[in-house]
């Protein structure tokens, strides 16, 4: 028992020597209550109006703040353009073709706070994605939850900064249990923010391996659901325009729910990564229990979320805040 104590201690001592990205800084809700009280309230009608035009805004904007905060931490470095002498981090292959509109719904909320003498230039990039995520949860009828500030906006993007710090699809659970930890996050929270996978699209080539040439032995993945692969095959047939994606969540695709862990029950996890959630006995219970209790699920993914937000958070020197969210002051 002592000894496990001291290997405690010293895992600990090691872990805040080693990752940086684990610690936390002292963010806090109502941040901006003396500077800009009514922050939330204009992103949130900001983010209403994008989400009117295109649904897009709801997975585009949540997908951009799980990218931001795994790489460099979340410091609004992922909406940084790439200039002549630098790539910057969205034009890393792994940004995983980032939907516009994501980067559209934080410029445009910015523009609206900036619009507010008192507020301008007074809220991070990095907050205003946070609040904004917050905000397409909840427009897509997912929990809300109050949403801790007090992020700065990073001061470098780069595209080598990407490598090996975003999960793949073809991940088994190890895989994924390894990147999430290093950024803070259990498996539990790794199992509720992989729910975000009940909204949005995927393009056909980050699953067409499940549904061809699987293996020597088998054309199609044995853990997908047949008549799911039939369709999958249906609707992205080999030498698929690269450019078509389909919807991750075949029953409901634009409402924030549990049937992510329904889906998986029946073998419709699209990506290995989803699939395997339910296929490996460590976290198939997880599964099970949110597949049938939507509220167990709605509080775990709201703490995961909140952990998420606590990633890398930069202050003081090392961070600052953007005139402009995609171009360094
Ligand atoms: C667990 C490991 C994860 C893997 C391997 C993964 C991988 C992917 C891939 C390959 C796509 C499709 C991209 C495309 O073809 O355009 C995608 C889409 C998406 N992912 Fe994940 N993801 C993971 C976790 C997460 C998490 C934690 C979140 C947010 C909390 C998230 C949110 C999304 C959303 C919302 C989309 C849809 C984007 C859109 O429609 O524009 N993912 N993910
Ligand atoms: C997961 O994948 C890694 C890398 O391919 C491999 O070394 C490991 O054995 C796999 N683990 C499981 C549980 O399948
Ligand atoms: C699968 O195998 C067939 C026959 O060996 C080949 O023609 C095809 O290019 C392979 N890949 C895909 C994605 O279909
Ligand atoms: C939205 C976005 O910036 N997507 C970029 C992702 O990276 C590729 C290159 O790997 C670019 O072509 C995309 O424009």
């Amino acid at each position: 028992m002592a000894l496990f104590r001291l290997f405690a201690l010293w895992s600990l001592a090691i872990c805040f020597c080693l990752c940086p990205h684990t610690t936390s800084a002292q963010l806090r809700q109502n941040f901006y209550a003396n500077v800009c009280p009514n922050v939330e309230g204009i992103v949130r009608n900001a983010v209403r109006q994008k989400f009117q035009q295109t649904f897009v805004t709801v997975p585009g904007t949540l997908r951009l703040f799980f990218h931001d905060c795994f790489v460099q931490g979340c410091d609004a470095s992922v909406i940084v353009a790439s200039t002549s002498t630098n790539k910057a981090e969205k034009d890393h292959p792994d940004n995983l073709s980032l939907a516009g509109d994501g980067f559209d719904t934080v410029i445009k909320a910015k523009a609206a706070i900036d619009a507010v003498a008192s507020c301008r230039n007074k809220v991070s990039c990095a907050d205003i994605l946070a609040m904004a995520t917050r905000d397409v949860i909840a427009l897509s009828g997912g929990p809300s939850y109050a949403v801790e500030l007090g992020r700065l906006d990073g001061l470098s993007s780069t595209a080598a900064s990407v490598n090996g710090r975003l999960p793949h699809p073809t991940d088994n659970l190890s895989q994924l249990n390894a990147l999430f930890a290093a950024n803070g996050l259990s498996q539990t929270d790794m199992i509720a923010l992989s729910a975000a996978h009940t909204l949005g699209f995927s393009h056909c080539d980050k699953f067409s391996n499940r549904i061809y040439n699987f293996s020597r032995q088998k054309a199609v993945d044995p853990t997908l659901n047949p008549n799911y692969a039939t369709q999958l095959q249906g609707m992205c047939p080999r030498n698929v325009d690269p450019r078509i994606a389909i919807n991750m969540d075949p029953n409901t695709p634009r409402t924030f729910d549990n049937m992510y862990f329904k889906n998986l029950q029946n073998g419709k996890g699209l990506f290995t990564s989803d699939q395997v959630l339910f296929t490996d006995p460590r976290s198939k219970p997880t599964v099970n229990a949110w597949a049938s209790n939507s509220r167990a699920f709605q509080s775990a993914f709201i703490s995961a979320m909140t952990k998420l937000g606590r990633v890398g958070v930069k202050t003081g020197k090392n961070g600052n805040i953007r005139r402009d969210c995609a171009v360094f002051n």
